[in-house]
Order: C-alpha cells, then structure tokens, then sequence
C-alpha cells in the first residue's frame, strides 16, 4: 500500500519542518506531520476522513466514513496493512452544511498508541494517522511559531527559521500620524514609532482590534495551562531566557501594542497600517508608507483588557522584565479612563486607507471584557459592577465579539475573586454556552457543533473557538461530552472535513499548499510556512480568483488558491485557538 507521507518532496521538506518547528526528529518519531505535494491533492472525493495528525490515546476517536454498503470499518496497522481492530459503523446522515451522507466510525475504545489507518469496503484506505501521548505537540508547537514566522521588524535567521529564513522587514520607527488620528499633541504627519508586533494576517499591517483577542487566547492559554507550556522550546530567538516560549512570542506583540497608546490621552489607534495592501512580496520588499490611523473605543477597550492581563501574567517575572507589569497596569487604566469618557468612537475608514476595517459598532462587550480583567487584576469592585452594567449576552468569541473572554477569565479566577462577584453567574453563563454546544455535537450527523451559520469568513476558527468554550464547560463541571466536543472540532480543522483538506499548513496528508500569505506566495520554491491555520470555507465570495471554487456549499465552498483571500488566508486570530486548543486537549485528555 502506498503512503502518501513517503513521497520524496515530503521527506526533504520535513526536516526543514521539523527544524523550523524547533523540534528534534526524535520528538516527532510518531507524527506523521510535514508538507503536502500536489500529487497528493487528488484525493478527497468519497473518503474517509478523519484527524490526519493523529489522536490521543484516553481521547474520542471519530471518522466520517462515505455512506457504502459495508457495515463495518477496519482500523489497520499502518507499517504492515494488518487489521488490529473492527467496529461498526453508525447509521446514515446527511450534514446539512456539506449535503454529504456519512456513517461515523468510533474507535474510541482503540488506545494502544501506533500508527494507523482506517479500512472500509469499497473506500480507499484514510490517511495515516497516529495514537500517541504527545500526538499535538508538533502542531501545537508549529502553530505558535507561526507568530514568530509572522513577527515584523525582525530578520527570521535559518537557525529558527530554518528554509523560511528571511531579510527584516517594516521596521516601522518611522509612522506617520494619519489626518484621522491627529491630536493637539501629534498634529498630522507627526513621526512617531511602534515596531515589532505581528502582521496580522496574509497582509502586512497591524491591527490593535484583532490583536486584542489574540494576545487574550495565548495569554489564556499559558493562565489554563502552565505546565504544558512551561515544557515547550518552540526554537525562538528568545528561548530559554527565563521566561516560557508563549510569553515571549506574546510579549513582541505587547510591546508593539504599548507603542499605539497616545502618551498624552491614554486611547488607542486603530491600526497601523499602508494606505493599501501590498503586492504578494517579501516584507523587506514592501515600500509603502505606514500609518497610524483614527483612535477609536473598541481599539482603546481591547487594549485595556489585554493590557490589565498581562500585567497579573507578567508579575511573576518581575526578575525578567523589571517594571514591566506596572507600566502595563497603568496603561490598562489610562485606555479605560480614555473609553469611559469616548464611549462611541466607531471605527469610520478615511477614504485614503483601504486595508482591513475590522470596525464593530456595538461596544458592550468590549467594556465588558475590559472591566472583567480588570476587575481580576486590580479587584476592585468597581470594575465588577462596571462588567454587570453592560453584561452582554455571551457568544462564540471573535474579534468583533469579546464577551465571552471576560466571562472566560473570570470563570478561571473564581476562587480568587473579591464578595462582590456572583460565582454562580459566572459559571451559569459558560455551562449555558457549552452545553448548547455539546447539544449541538451530540446530534450532528457529523459529530461537529459546526451548523449552516457558522460558516463565516475564517469559519475553521469558528470550530476552535467553539471548542474553547466547550473545554472552560469541562473545566468547570467535568461533563466528558464537552472535552469530546471539543476533539472533534480539532479534528475537524485537521482532517474530519468535508474538503478532505487538513487545514493547517504542513501537516497531514493533504493540506493547503496555496495559503494567502504574503511570504509564503513570495517564496513559491518553496512549502508555505508550516503551522498556519486557514480560513475555511463560507459561500461569501468577492475575492477575484479566475479559478471556480469546487462548491457553493457553506461547508465545502473553499480554495486551496493564493487569490483566495476569502476561504485560504491565515491569520493570527485564528491560529490562536489552534494553539489553545491543542494544548488544551493534550493537557487535559488523560494520557497513562
Ligand atoms: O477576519 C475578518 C473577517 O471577519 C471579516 O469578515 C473580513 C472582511 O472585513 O476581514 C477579516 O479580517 C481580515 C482583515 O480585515 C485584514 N487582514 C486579514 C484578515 C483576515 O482575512
């Protein structure tokens, strides 16, 4: 039998992986992760499709198998083809998003670690996949080196980047005050500087909004689950100096995020931005000049809760980054006090500037969650009854909906907090979140919480972030229903898909090749950057790609193209769950 992971474009291009991943060939002996090549991309139709990274030996195991005649699935042996278990395959469904009929196969029970496949009469044989301990190390690893894939102002050496090595790029000590940002102090055309952060997506700008929810679910990530990531060496300039891997690739975006508070008010600009998107070039390449554009609530709002989270995230490295958790505080305070006297700065985009909006006219989630973090930090009361003024309903987090952060943080620091919270409340709101989720799991043809709606513009983060909130339902109550939810979102975005794709770069047996990444187009020669989550598919079109999508279905409308920025971008809002989820599962997944 013929494995797809064996071809020799894979082989060379996984120890590039690998190094670039910042992990030894010895930590990764059981993950079939590395570059997909074209001639693997014709698979798809009428497959099985399962996680193609692998499983967790103590956690759920579902595929979706094509509705055949046969009534049972065969999980083999990879190495030898030899059959080492049989179950049997569940009854026919149709999947609304997809309009596909599928049988679920459930090898849960299976959980001696190995290396496998799925068998069913009639069918190709499915991708390869482990059941391993540390079957997300890599992809989790990977998926937070991304962030230092996408760093600006900083040259990527070969010793971390490995192939994807490149020049610096945006040093950005030389922005310019944007006519919609001027302020008695800074008046139009002033020189200010704000380098580092990360590009936020397939473009090169950066933009405060998306950043706050990203900062937020790292940040949340390392709060969750410190010793997963007190384990991890992602292989990044500043490993090893004291301070954990995840904090240190936060903490190039923090700084950047410091620079975009106006040292005279306290509010925060939008953005910092060219006037348009760039041409598919290097960053060193791009010319443009950069802006910093009109200062609005939402931005002011975001920072001030990430602010004030990283300030109790920060206080125990004092050692490491003296002062730097006070100056944060203070930052935090001075954004609120900005936002509470402009409480509706909506962003409005000057007709000059044509990069992303990420404008959101409803606000009182963005106080919410400003006042909830820091109510945590601070526990001051006050902060607890400015949150229950504007409680807004809780939602799937996004970056245009932060409510459920607040409730989020909140729930995780409940034994912590002052008389004045409701405990009750608190963990109400994320058991009613989660338990719809799980409800809608449960019943899914396709054992997903994903439905028709949910495939928006980066719906794979939809899946991620819904798992989010599943795994705080299981934090707080232990239902295993949720944790298992919460699997199957993850392998949904590595492979249990309609598309048939693993939608992470570099791992699986297909996955995207054609990510809407600037470096990665710039760099045809070689895989794109590995690690990346992308898009997914939504029916929404309006980018100008020639060629035809292979569905309108809101499940399967997706293109592995460059021109796709709609369905193939990347971005770092939704690689972040991506780490968050991955870690979480590894960590809370019982594992002997
Ligand atoms: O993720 C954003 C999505 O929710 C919006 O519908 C879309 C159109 O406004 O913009 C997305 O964000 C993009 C941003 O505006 C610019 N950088 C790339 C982002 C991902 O596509």
């Amino acid at each position: 039998m013929g494995d797809p992971t064996l071809n020799p474009r894979h082989s060379r291009f996984a120890a590039a992986l690998l190094l670039a991943a910042g992990l030894g060939l010895a930590a990764c002996s059981t993950a079939p992760q590395g570059a997909t090549s074209p001639d693997q991309a014709s698979a798809g139709a009428l497959a099985i499709q399962l996680n193609q990274v692998g499983y967790l030996p103590q956690g759920a195991k579902w595929a979706a198998v094509p509705d055949v005649q046969a009534d049972t699935f065969a999980l083999v042996d990879a190495a030898t083809g030899g059959e080492v278990w049989r179950g049997p395959l569940g009854s026919a469904r149709r999947w609304a998003p997809s309009q596909d009929t599928v049988r679920l196969a459930d090898f849960s029970a299976w959980r001696e670690p190995g290396r496998y496949r799925l068998e069913v009469a009639g069918l190709a044989p499915s991708a390869p996949f482990v059941v391993a301990a540390d079957a997300y190390a890599s992809v989790n690893a990977a998926a937070l080196k991304f962030f230092y894939f996408n760093r600006a102002s900083i040259a990527l050496d070969a010793s971390h980047a490995g192939a994807w090595a490149r020049p610096a790029g945006h040093p950005d000590d030389h922005v310019l005050v944007h006519a919609s940002a001027a302020s008695p102090g800074r008046p139009e055309g002033t020189v200010i500087s704000a380098p580092k952060g990360w590009y936020d997506a397939g473009d090169y700008n950066k933009y405060i909004v998306n950043s706050g929810i990203t900062v937020y679910t790292l940040l949340a990530a390392w709060e969750h689950f410190p010793q997963f990531f007190k384990a991890q060496n992602v292989g990044i300039p500043e490993s090893g100096n004291g301070l954990p891997d995840v904090l240190d690739e936060v903490l190039w975006n923090l700084e950047w995020m410091l620079a975009m508070q106006d040292p005279a008010d306290g509010g925060v600009y939008h953005k910092l931005t060219d006037k348009g998107f760039d041409g598919i070039v290097m960053p060193h390449q791009a010319r443009h000049e950069r802006y910093v554009v009109m200062k609005t609530t939402a931005a002011t709002l975001d920072f001030a809760a990430v602010m004030a989270q990283a300030s109790r995230v920060l206080a125990p490295f004092e050692a490491q980054r003296p002062g730097l958790s006070t100056r944060m505080l203070a930052a935090s305070r001075r954004a609120w006090a900005w936002a509470q006297a402009h409480p509706d700065v909506i962003y409005r985009q000057p007709a000059d500037v044509h990069t992303g909006g990420y404008d959101d006219a409803h606000l009182a989630d963005e106080f919410a969650w400003a006042a909830a973090e820091l109510y945590i930090t601070t526990r001051d009361d006050g902060f607890w009854h400015a949150m229950r003024r504007v409680a807004p309903r809780i939602e799937v987090p996004g970056w245009s909906s932060v409510g459920a952060l607040g409730w989020i943080s909140l729930a995780h620091h409940r034994k912590q907090l002052t008389p004045a919270a409701d405990v009750q409340l608190i963990e109400g709101q994320i058991q009613a979140m989660a338990t719809e989720f799980a409800g809608r799991w449960e019943h899914s043809p396709y054992r997903v919480a994903m439905q028709t709606e949910d495939f928006v513009w980066g719906s794979n983060a939809v899946a991620l972030n819904q798992a989010l909130m599943l795994i705080q339902g299981y934090r707080l109550g232990g239902d295993r229903r949720m944790l298992d939810a919460a699997q199957s979102a993850l392998d949904f975005v590595l492979g249990r898909h309609p598309t048939g794709y693993a939608m992470v770069t570099g791992f699986g047996a297909r996955s995207p090749l054609h990510p809407h990444h600037r470096p990665s187009g710039a760099m045809p020669q070689l895989p794109p950057v590995p690690g990346m989550l992308v898009g997914g598919p939504h029916p929404g079109r309006g980018d100008d790609c020639k060629a035809p999508y292979p569905s309108q279905l809101p499940a399967k409308s997706y293109l592995d193209a460059l021109c796709s920025y709609t369905t193939n971008e990347i971005a770092i809002n939704w690689n972040a769950p991506l780490v968050y989820v991955s870690a979480a599962l590894s960590a809370l997944t019982y594992t002997p």
